[in-house]
């Protein structure tokens, strides 16, 4: 797949694409609830507010058997953004979704 990196990790090809997601929004929009249903397909009432931010990772295969890597980072307050580890992978993502409550 052209225009995602490659993942160099034990266990995982490494050739294996990697897509880079960050999911932004203000806290208790959703965010944390969303990635654990998409997870884990499950959604839990008494969730713990996101300090910083939390790394998850799925692997996806599309048809054609091609295997991708989802990196995905859930973000925490907006104070989260002043974080220069965020800020290089926010340039370097390929997705930055922001969820808002309506
Ligand atoms: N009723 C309802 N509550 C939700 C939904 N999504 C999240 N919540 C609740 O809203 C609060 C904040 O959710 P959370 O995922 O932690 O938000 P985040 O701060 O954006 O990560 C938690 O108490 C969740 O249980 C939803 O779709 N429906
Ligand atoms: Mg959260």
């Amino acid at each position: 797949m052209d225009g995602f990196d490659s993942y160099d990790r034990p266990g995982e090809s490494q050739s294996e694409p990697v897509l880079k997601i960050v999911i932004l929004g203000e806290p208790g929009v959703g965010k944390s609830s969303l990635i654990q249903r998409f997870l884990e397909d499950r959604f839990s009432c008494d969730s713990i507010q996101t300090s910083g931010v939390e790394f998850h990772r799925k692997r996806l295969t599309f048809p054609g058997h091609v295997d991708v890597s989802l990196h995905i980072w859930d973000t925490g307050g907006s104070g989260t953004l002043a974080s220069p580890m965020l800020r290089s992978y926010l340039h370097e993502a390929h997705v930055r979704s922001r969820v808002c409550a309506t």
